[in-house]
């Protein structure tokens, strides 16, 4: 089978819910030497079928669920071989976190450990935090820039509050810092109607991004 073909097989098996057949073709993938970021490539196409079957009406909520089950247990396979894989000395502090009233957290879990691979620090807030509590943890950690997560339109207000509320700080230590903000569809006008100065809808696209920003930054003495 070629890697089209395997990849194929995972999105459709993991679009039907076939948890047993997604998880012994991603250890069969894995075992000859498949690349982890096309597998959980794959893996979030597979994810994109479910919430469009979702929204088609031929899954149930517990259909997400299970999906979302299914891809924890491809990344708890893919993991390992991704840190061994990948190896970076950036240095950075990122406060990471998926907006109020998202819960979604896959895409942002992939993010952080992408970060780390990159050799950065994270702190994870979590799902569902509150704008006051990325302004709170940005005071006391003074982190190179903040992350924010979120799938659903609504977390784009949350994104908003948040974004507005660091700027409103006394402190320029909290009000400068910048923000990236990423999750299944963000895009250019979200990110300017959230007041981010960054967005990436792709995790490794955005540690590439996080690089540059910070390396920017250092040079330019902020
Ligand atoms: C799994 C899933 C769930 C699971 C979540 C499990 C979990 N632990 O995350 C559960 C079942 C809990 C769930 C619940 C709901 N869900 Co849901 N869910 C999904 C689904 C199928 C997959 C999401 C996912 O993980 N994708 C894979 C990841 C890897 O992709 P990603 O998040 O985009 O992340 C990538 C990048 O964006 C990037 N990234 C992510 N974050 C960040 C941050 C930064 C800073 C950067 C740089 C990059 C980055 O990195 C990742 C890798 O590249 C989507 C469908 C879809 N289109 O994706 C619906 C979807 C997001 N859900 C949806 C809905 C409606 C809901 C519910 C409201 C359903 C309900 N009636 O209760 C609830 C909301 C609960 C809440 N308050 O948050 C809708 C949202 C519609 C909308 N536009 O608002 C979707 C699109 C389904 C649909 N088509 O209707 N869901």
């Amino acid at each position: 089978m070629n890697e089209a073909d395997k990849r194929t097989l995972l999105i459709d098996n993991l679009a039907e819910l076939e948890e047993n057949i997604v998880l012994s073709h991603v250890k069969d993938w894995l075992a000859a030497g498949g690349d982890p970021l096309v597998i959980i490539g794959a893996a979030q196409e597979g994810l994109r079928l479910v919430g469009e079957r979702y929204e088609q009406r031929q899954y149930y909520i517990s259909g997400m669920m299970m999906a979302g089950e299914i891809f924890r247990e491809v990344m708890e396979l893919v993991e390992p071989v991704l840190v061994k894989s990948l190896s970076g000395t950036e240095s950075g502090h990122i406060l990471l976190g998926t907006v109020q009233g998202d819960i979604h957290d896959i895409g942002k879990n992939i993010f952080n450990t992408l970060l780390r691979c990159h050799g950065f620090t994270v702190t994870d807030l979590g799902v569902d935090v509150q704008p006051n509590r990325f302004v709170e943890e940005a005071l006391l950690l003074q982190p190179d820039l903040i992350a924010l997560s979120g799938m659903l339109t609504i977390s784009y207000d949350s994104m908003k509050t948040t974004v507005q509320l660091a700027r409103q700080h006394e402190d320029p230590k909290v009000n400068g810092i910048p923000f990236i903000i990423g999750g299944g569809t963000v895009n250019a006008m979200v990110c300017s109607f959230v007041g981010a100065e960054y967005w990436a809808s792709d995790a490794m696209f955005g540690v590439h991004l996080c690089k540059q920003i910070i390396s920017e930054r250092k040079a330019g003495g902020s």
